[in-house]
């Protein structure tokens, strides 16, 4: 009788497993960070996002863990005018994202990346004073606990 049930959780599973993907291929085509990748091309399927950006000597490295469905830490201080680097690295069973937008809600350039299970990516840029957010945008994981604050000064 158990067994129906994990059936069907797994079935829900897969579909934002699938909805999921799907977004972040979307993500993806919105990012302009083509460094040479070498060898063949169109081989499909596999998406990875090898963290080859170089970071900076000075940049403040941070990194934040994302499950479902929250950050840890999900609350981060940084100094102004600094380079960031933030590692998103994910813990958990579904992809996910982090994103950043200042104090009226406009994502900042440059600040997102996004992470499939078992894997990282990075995000390098700089803020000025003040205060941020950040939160996961794939479809209800912002409204289930992924999202988090940023204090910079
Ligand atoms: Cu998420």
């Amino acid at each position: 009788m158990g067994g129906n049930r994990v059936g069907s959780k797994l079935m829900v599973a897969a579909l934002t497993v699938a909805a999921a993907l799907l977004m972040s291929a979307c993500n993806k085509q919105g990012t302009v960070e083509d460094k040479s990748v070498g060898g063949a091309s169109g081989s499909g399927g596999t998406v990875s996002l090898s963290p080859a950006a170089t970071v900076p000597d000075d940049a403040q490295v941070m990194t934040v863990h994302a499950k479902e469905y929250e950050f840890d830490p999900s609350t981060l201080s940084l100094k102004a005018g600094k380079p960031v680097a933030i590692t998103l690295i994910d813990d958990g069973a579904l992809a996910h994202d982090l994103s950043v937008y200042d104090s009226s809600g406009n994502p900042v350039d440059g600040a997102i990346t996004n992470a499939n299970p078992g894997a990282s990516g990075i995000a390098i840029f700089t803020l000025q004073a003040g205060s941020y957010t950040f939160k996961c945008t794939l479809p209800g994981h912002e409204v289930a606990g992924m999202s988090g604050t940023i204090t910079v000064k």
